[in-house]
């Protein structure tokens, strides 16, 4: 298909306008077949930019090491172009819609000049599913394009649905690396310095513009950029939620299943609980997405979410069979790994893999590399980030009905984040807007000594939307609220619960076992649901009376006991916290509702004292 035979004139031109910026050598759609996809992992392959896999290790697969200094998301370099600093608020870098245009039309000028612009019509959802939206972007680098074909559904069919006026999120991208006449990037990976970097976004026009990085969420559009940050403003104006969360179905030994989300920040497992095998007898989990959610009212009246990604962009370091089975045997086949280290049979290893190095491998760096485990201070072989790109689909734990266009219907939200004391196993909140507290109040324990920050104290993020909000964080709590308003039947919203796998105990070791020991707590969760739970009531909320949670092996009473205790001055000191530092942040755009929760949870608190 050639961009010529595009009936959406809008598309065209839009398409043709960029190319003449950029001045790419060719342009080519990404039509979605699979025929497309081989011939550009070939290219890739024979170009040097990756290496092909031991078919009878990793079929179909390719491992990439990117540019050193391009591997992980920039938020630094992320932008939330508003008209006002104030659209934007205080936990976004704001920058001026106008200037920046301007600057990245100038970035963007010959930028492709030696590549091909590659135009790539996807959908974020079900093709045609009324929740789905479709995006198109235009890059020059070929790992978006295979990226883009595993994580999002990607190709002609696209284009047929926007036919010729259908509406599409425009998305730019160049890894902004022009080749001059006969220059080859002889197999490196192409990208701008961090200077140069851009990922913009313009909520008004809701356009996307990126510059500078070929990595995951700076250059996979489709994902953090459009279904988190561009979608949260549509969801804003149009009464729905696009949230960072996993979607999981948990069936009860009777046979009867729920649906249920969840969001945590970076580093709690997110990925592992979406695909979790429960220790509890008869109980079964499925997975229908691990990242994102987006969730509207169907017309009975209760919320339902899709996944609109099609893939996994999981973290593979810590990443086993133990840790999470389904995500391994995911990444078995038809696979994109990246920054991941690759071994003389052509396999790929990464720190917790499961398994001692199987002799030297090649380092993320391209570098010689043999496990030294006397060596507490050796590099690891694997970027910490390091990433494998693989299809929904091949989850053994993928339920059945994952791109059911009407979406699932959720019962439950989860909320957590690694707090080694303090916050309980599980708590559940007394109706919406308290749940809207517990999302708001949501953090991790620092661990590592990052900038300015102090170990041991709390990083707030809530909703885990800190970085992938597109909008004022203070009106996103207040469009949480007022979703709650909206709901036709308050008893059908989901009930929404914190839970908290990483308490640890004086010597810092974990109390909890977490993984599959999980599913208890999803057991209970379930119960809640269906009013069938052992509850007490507590200053902080409804939570499991100390026998309704079974013992996993392991834990003593009193560590169960300590799991499920409400520790009130440690409360306190929360209260404290959030007061001085995490709410004033949000100024006249907290919600009051916010603020008259906490000074009840402060007064509950003191009067249990
Ligand atoms: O993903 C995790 N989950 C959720 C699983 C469904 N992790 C890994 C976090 C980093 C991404 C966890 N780590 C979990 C957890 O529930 N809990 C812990 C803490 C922990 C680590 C090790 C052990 C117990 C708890 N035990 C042993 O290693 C033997
Ligand atoms: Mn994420």
């Amino acid at each position: 298909m050639n961009v010529n035979d595009i009936k959406h004139a809008k598309l065209k031109k839009w398409i043709l306008d960029f190319a003449e910026l950029t001045t790419p050598e060719q342009i080519v759609i990404a039509d979605g077949s699979s025929a497309q996809y081989d011939e550009l992992i070939a290219s890739q392959i024979a170009d040097g930019y990756c290496v092909a896999l031991n078919p009878e290790k990793k079929p179909h697969s390719v491992a990439y090491n990117s540019d050193p200094s391009d591997v992980a998301r920039v938020e630094n370099r992320t932008y939330i172009a508003s008209k006002t600093k104030e659209a934007a608020g205080p936990t976004n870098n704001w920058i001026d819609p106008v200037a920046l245009k301007e600057t990245m039309t100038d970035l963007y000028r010959g930028s492709m000049k030696g590549r091909t612009l590659y135009v790539i019509p996807f959908s974020m959802g079900p093709l045609g599913s009324p929740i789905a939206k479709i995006g198109v972007e235009l890059t020059d680098s070929i790992y978006v394009v295979l990226n883009m074909m595993i994580m999002t559904r990607v190709g002609t069919k696209v284009l047929d649905l926007l036919g010729t006026d259908g509406y599409f999120v425009p998305c730019y991208h160049s890894v902004g690396k022009p080749l001059a006449e006969g220059e080859s990037d002889n197999g490196q990976w192409p990208c701008a310095p961090l200077e140069h970097k851009y990922i913009s976004h313009f909520p008004e026009t809701r356009e996307i513009w990126s510059y500078g990085s070929g990595y995951g969420g700076n250059a996979l559009l489709g994902k953090k950029c459009l279904a988190l940050r561009i979608a949260s403003v549509l969801a804003r104006d149009e009464g729905w939620l696009a949230e960072h969360m996993l979607i999981l179905k948990i069936t009860s030994p009777e046979g009867k299943s729920r649906y249920v989300t969840g969001a945590f920040p970076s580093a709690c497992g997110k990925t592992n609980l979406a695909m979790l095998i429960p220790t509890v007898p008869g109980w079964k989990v499925e997975t229908i997405g691990d990242d994102i959610a987006w969730m509207k009212f169907g017309d009975d009246g209760r919320l339902y979410a899709i996944n609109p990604e099609a893939g996994f962009f999981g973290v593979a370091p810590g990443t086993s069979l133990q840790s999470n089975y389904n995500a391994m045997k995911a990444a078995e086949k038809n696979t994109i790994f990246t920054n991941c280290a690759v071994t003389e049979d052509k396999d790929v290893w990464w720190e917790g893999i499961g398994y001692d190095a199987p002799g030297p491998v090649i380092d993320w760096l391209n570098n010689e590399w043999v496990q030294d485990k006397s060596n507490k201070d050796q590099k690891p072989a694997a970027n910490p980030n390091a990433r494998f790109t693989a299809p929904a689909a091949q989850a053994p734990s993928i339920a059945a009905e994952w791109e059911d266009p009407k979406g699932v219907p959720i019962s439950a939200i989860l909320f957590g984040g690694r707090r080694p004391k303090t916050v309980p196993l599980v708590h559940m909140s007394h109706d919406w807007n308290h749940g809207v507290f517990l999302g708001s109040i949501v953090g991790s324990e620092i661990t590592a000594a990052a900038l300015d920050l102090k170990v041991g104290t709390i990083r707030r993020d809530p909703f885990a939307m800190l970085p992938f909000c597109g909008y004022h964080m203070g009106e996103y709590f207040q469009h949480w609220i007022n979703i709650g308003k909206a709901a036709k039947d308050q008893s059908k919203l989901p009930k929404i619960f914190y839970v908290n796998w990483f308490r640890r105990d004086e010597n810092k070791h974990f109390i909890w076992p977490g993984f599959g020991e999980n599913s208890r707590v999803l057991k209970w969760v379930f119960e809640a649901c269906e009013g069938t739970a052992k509850t007490v009531d507590t200053p902080i909320g409804v939570m499991p009376s100390i026998d309704a949670i079974d013992r996993p092996e392991g834990v003593t009473e009193a560590q169960m006991k300590e799991l499920l205790e409400v520790d009130i001055d440690g409360w306190l000191a929360e209260v404290a916290d959030i007061r001085e530092n995490h709410y004033p942040k949000f100024g006249d755009k907290l919600p009051k509702e916010l603020s008259v929760f906490l000074d009840q949870l402060e007064a509950n608190l003191k009067a249990a004292k």
